[in-house]
């Protein structure tokens, strides 16, 4: 006890760093720190992070998918730094701030067709989480409490809480936790067939067909036990899962024809990445809810949230009017720093002609991605928008490690790219110039060659 202890070390010092106490969140902890050199970021700016050795790195996923107009963008920061000085936090329930209802009417007119009411939560899981008890409630206050199963797709990734690991199709997430799923979920088969589709640019032209098996599913179950289908328009996490041309509508005529919600996970694909506001737009195809987080606030501050369409609003707003409608909700729900982030970053992306600005880099990403055809070990190479990857060939015996050991090599050159499994994913900064998308991709060749 005694005299209060004062840390007097810098928290930004590599000086006497001890890695142990940090378990580190979807990472290989024990190779990790044996083998930390050029992986501790010191500092950001634009599209390129400083380590703590000093090396200068470009960020290939924007973040984490995030951070597409650049990190510490100037006006993004300063909007925070302002919201500081008057408001640091106001409880969302039964009490609100201005900013929050300008920012749900902004992302409302955002959103596709009638989808124009917006609950915010604080990541990509919660929204996933969110979403799927609106459409489960939603069902029952319209008396039809018997839908209760909710369809999610192999290769999905909505995040980490238990309903999204149940409807993710992602093994190792799951089967930790086999006996603890939400009961009643079943699956629609993911869409990646290397045999028809390998090597395709942008979405392949096989596979719609795929959609059907939701006919096998409503023919299995009944269409009156579903309350609704979840899939990423583009599954990210899987490695940059491209949807085949018209799958997704069909989804959405299916969906329609039984009553059962389309719901869209629009974490990774929402606010740039398919040089739309959303995939939604992109692919032409308009669900009932949507979920967004990352790209939402240029990943300043954690920001998700769920839009849905205005009939299923309105299906809640029954009752008498002093009774709380919908039993859910977050202490961060609109935390009034996420919100200053993403009021700017909607400012930036309009002032910055975000969208036209991916556009035009989707075709040197795309040519750029698909001139590594020929290299060594590359089994796939797929896109859609400015999201790309590269699949590789397992080294036998040990899966996974052929992409850390180009991953390592690209870090080496100054590239920080994704792996997962066998597979390099990136995911661009919005403001990145067409020759650092070539030399990335330059980079990628020399650390594929490199890594044998
Ligand atoms: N849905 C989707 C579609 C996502 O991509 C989540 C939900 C969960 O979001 P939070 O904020 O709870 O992490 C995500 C997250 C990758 C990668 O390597 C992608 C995500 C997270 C971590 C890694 O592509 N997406």
């Amino acid at each position: 006890m005694g005299q209060p202890q004062q840390n007097l070390l810098d928290p930004h010092s590599e000086k006497d760093l001890n890695l142990e106490a940090l378990w580190m969140p979807f990472t290989h902890n024990r190779y990790f720190k044996q083998n930390h050199a050029r992986r501790i970021i010191a500092s950001a700016e634009g599209s390129y992070f400083t380590t703590t050795e000093g090396n200068r790195i470009y960020d290939a996923l924007s973040g984490l998918w995030c951070c597409g107009l650049g990190h510490r963008h100037p006006r993004i920061v300063a909007a925070v730094k302002k919201q500081l000085d008057t408001l640091d936090y106001a409880t969302a329930f039964q009490m609100g701030h201005a900013p929050a209802f300008r920012l749900a009417e902004r992302i409302a007119a955002a959103a596709p067709g009638d989808l124009n009411h917006v609950f915010f939560a604080n990541s990509g899981s919660e929204a996933v989480e969110t979403a799927m008890k609106i459409a489960l409630a939603y069902h029952r206050i319209r008396g039809e409490g018997q839908r209760t199963r909710i369809i999610g797709r192999e290769k999905g990734y909505h995040g980490v809480g238990f309903g999204g690991i149940s409807v993710g199709g992602m093994v190792a997430n799951r089967k930790m936790y086999a006996a603890s799923m939400l009961p009643g979920v079943d699956h629609l088969p993911h869409t990646q067939n290397l045999k028809e589709m390998a090597f395709s640019r942008g979405s392949p032209t096989w596979g719609a067909h795929l959609a059907d098996d939701l006919e096998r599913l409503v023919a299995l179950h009944d269409a009156s036990t579903i309350a609704a289908v979840i899939v990423e328009p583009m599954q990210g996490s899987a490695g940059v899962v491209v949807p085949p041309v018209g799958y997704l509508k069909r989804l959405r005529e299916i969906c329609s024809k039984h009553g059962i919600l389309l719901i869209f996970d629009e974490v990774i694909c929402g606010f740039g990445r398919m040089g739309t506001p959303f995939a939604a737009q992109h692919f032409d195809v308009t669900p009932d809810i949507l979920t967004f987080a990352k790209a939402v606030n240029n990943g300043l501050v954690p920001l998700g949230g769920v839009i849905a369409h205005k009939d299923i609003y309105n299906a809640f707003m029954t009752g008498p009017e002093h009774m709380v409608e919908f039993f859910h909700g977050y202490t961060y729900s609109g935390h009034p720093l996420a919100v200053a982030a993403a009021l700017a970053t909607q400012d930036v992306i309009a002032d910055e002609n975000i969208y036209a600005r991916v556009n035009e880099l989707v075709p040197v990403l795309e040519d750029a991605i698909h001139s590594l055809r020929g290299e060594a070990n590359i089994i796939d190479i797929r896109n859609s928008q400015l999201a790309a990857a590269v699949e590789f060939t397992p080294i036998d015996g040990k899966p996974g490690l052929r992409a850390i050991r180009i991953f390592e090599e690209a870090l080496k050159r100054g590239v920080m790219f994704r792996f997962t499994g066998d597979i390099i994913a990136t995911g661009p900064t919005y403001i990145s110039t067409p020759d650092e998308i070539r030399n990335m991709v330059a980079v990628l060749r020399e650390s594929i060659r490199a890594a044998g």
